[in-house]
């Protein structure tokens, strides 16, 4: 596909580059994104209902098996040449910030180095109680587990719907977005706050917007170019003409 000029060059003159992913770059790699229809026997929960606090006190053990099968699903994937370039384009530029909405450790797997989660990781678990990650419990029966401080309920370390985002992380992402030269939407349906918010923090800063999604979303009209693409397919193409004449 035709990569104008104008983003080559402007990419091989930023200074700094923020890029925000969300389940779309994974999808390449199995991981179902956060909207396509949950399948089997989640299939009659909608992930909004699932990924709160609210339904966790309802039906801890629900929720605990929803990550437990998601968790155990995202275990066997690999990262996809999406992921691997964007490890490319950070060695590329001089300044470069990945902030990402999934929580499926793959940019880590994949050699990104400092990775900015907004949405926690599934592969993290935390004291419902104390709000501190927990490494190890004990193999009791069970469901969820306990906490081997206070006795509290295990619960996974996500941010679900209706809590805060972890306030540093989501500090450094906004300030690198708000002062970047060019913002990279991927892989997003940008429907989900704050973390949507980050592209127009990056256009109120000045930055070259891209987004790059098969399907449109409402940042489309506002990004400077939006590509109608796979990530896996198109973020190769793209770094690869970077290093080209300077
Ligand atoms: C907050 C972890 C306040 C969970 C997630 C009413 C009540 C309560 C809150 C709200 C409310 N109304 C609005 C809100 C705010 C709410 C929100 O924005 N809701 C939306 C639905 C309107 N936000 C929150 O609740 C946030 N917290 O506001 O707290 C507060 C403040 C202070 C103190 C206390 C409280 C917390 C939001 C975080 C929720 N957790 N994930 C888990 O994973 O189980 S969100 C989840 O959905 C994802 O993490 C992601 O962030 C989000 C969106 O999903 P996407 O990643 O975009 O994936 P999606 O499937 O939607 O789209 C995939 C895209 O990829 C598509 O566009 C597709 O076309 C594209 N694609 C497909 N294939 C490819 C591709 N692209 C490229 N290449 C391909 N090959």
């Amino acid at each position: 596909m035709a990569i104008p000029e104008e983003l080559i060059s402007r990419l091989r003159s930023a200074r700094s580059v923020a890029v925000l992913t969300g389940a779309g770059i994974s999808a390449e790699s199995g991981v179902p994104t956060f909207r396509d229809a949950q399948t089997g026997l989640w299939a009659k929960y909608s992930p909004e209902e699932l990924a709160t606090p609210e339904a966790f006190r309802r039906n801890p053990k629900l929720v605990w098996e929803w990550y437990a099968w998601r968790r155990q699903r995202v275990g066997s994937v690999k990262p996809n040449a999406g992921h691997v370039a964007l490890v490319r384009l950070e060695e590329l530029v001089p300044e470069f910030t990945l902030i990402t909405q999934n929580v499926d450790g793959l940019h880590q797997k994949a050699g990104s180095r400092h990775v900015l989660e907004l949405h926690g990781n599934i592969r993290r678990s935390k004291c419902f109680d104390e709000d501190v990650v927990v490494e190890g419990w004990e193999d009791s029966k069970e469901v969820p587990p306990r906490c081997p401080r206070c006795g509290g309920l295990i619960r996974p370390d996500i941010v679900w719907f209706g809590e805060a985002l972890p306030e540093r992380i989501f500090a450094e992402a906004e300030q690198a977005s708000a002062k970047c030269d060019v913002f990279f939407s991927i892989g997003t349906s940008s429907l989900v706050y704050p973390a949507a918010g980050l592209a127009y923090s990056a256009l109120s800063g000045g930055a070259l917007v891209v987004e790059i999604n098969p399907g449109a979303t409402s940042l489309s009209t506002e990004a400077s170019y939006s590509f109608r693409e796979a990530a896996g397919k198109f973020l190769p193409e793209l770094v690869r003409k970077i290093p080209g004449k300077a």
